[in-house]
């Protein structure tokens, strides 16, 4: 079948730990972390961010901090010792983000980044930037894995949710096909949680973690779909905007 005829493939990875059962298939990876790192994202690009260097560690990015970057790094929903600035996309408004390169480590969002980015053309998706993404997968021909990150290897509810978005959306476009079951889950999930993500969510780990730490305000900004067409990609170790 020549390259035009073909439907490509869209299906769903629930997890980083995953990745390795899938990778050999997709040319590209939409990394997903809506809860917050990959919506802190596309906030900073939105605000007029030049790049952010993801790094997996806390050593990585307190070398790039004393070399004078604005660093993030956030671990288990908390601003780690040391740094200023962690997760929030409030932190990643403004005039303090405009032209900068940032870094940032999280636990799990930042990690999907550099694993997927390893191997294959990564892309950025939240639900923030939901159509943005959703727009730019139907004119490009690749096959595409959406990769949840995530909980520490576990499967979330709201990452998958954002990848049945995405999938309902791209199926609907007649040029792409699915087979795995991960993929029809999500879908199922996006069904019954687009009435209101934040009421579905309510009972999730992730949602009752951030709302102990008092971030209620970030989990509806990071649940409200599309205040931005940005689409960060990983270029040459960072991601920039597309
Ligand atoms: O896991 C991550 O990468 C973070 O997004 C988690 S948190 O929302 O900052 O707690």
């Amino acid at each position: 079948m020549t390259e035009e005829k073909r439907k490509f493939r869209v299906e769903v990875c629930f997890s980083p730990d995953e990745f390795d059962l899938y990778k050999q298939e997709y040319s590209v990876v939409v990394a997903i972390d809506v809860l917050r790192a990959t919506t802190a994202i596309c906030t900073a690009f939105e605000h007029g961010a030049e790049k952010v260097i993801p790094v997996s560690t806390i050593e990585e990015a307190r070398e790039y901090k004393d070399q004078g970057y604005m660093a993030g790094a956030e671990r288990l929903g908390k601003i780690v010792d040391g740094f200023e600035f962690g997760n929030s996309p409030y932190s990643y408004m403004g005039d303090a983000v405009k032209n900068k390169t940032l870094v940032l480590t999280t636990t799990n969002g930042t990690r999907a980044i550099n694993i997927a980015a390893e191997t294959h053309k990564v892309i950025v998706g939240s639900l923030i930037n939901l159509d943005a993404v959703i727009d730019y997968l139907i004119e490009q021909p690749d096959d595409v894995l959406l990769l949840a990150s995530g909980w520490q290897g576990k499967f979330n509810l709201e990452d998958s949710i954002c990848a049945g978005a995405i999938t309902e959306a791209l199926l609907a476009s007649g040029k792409y096909m699915s087979d795995e079951d991960s993929t029809i889950a999500s879908m199922f999930l996006y069904k019954e949680a687009k009435v209101s993500y934040f009421g579905f969510l309510k009972a999730s780990s992730h949602r009752r973690r951030l709302r102990n730490l008092n971030l209620n305000e970030d989990i509806k900004y990071c649940l409200t779909p599309n205040q931005t067409r940005v689409i960060p990609v990983y270029r040459d170790g960072a991601l920039v905007k597309m």
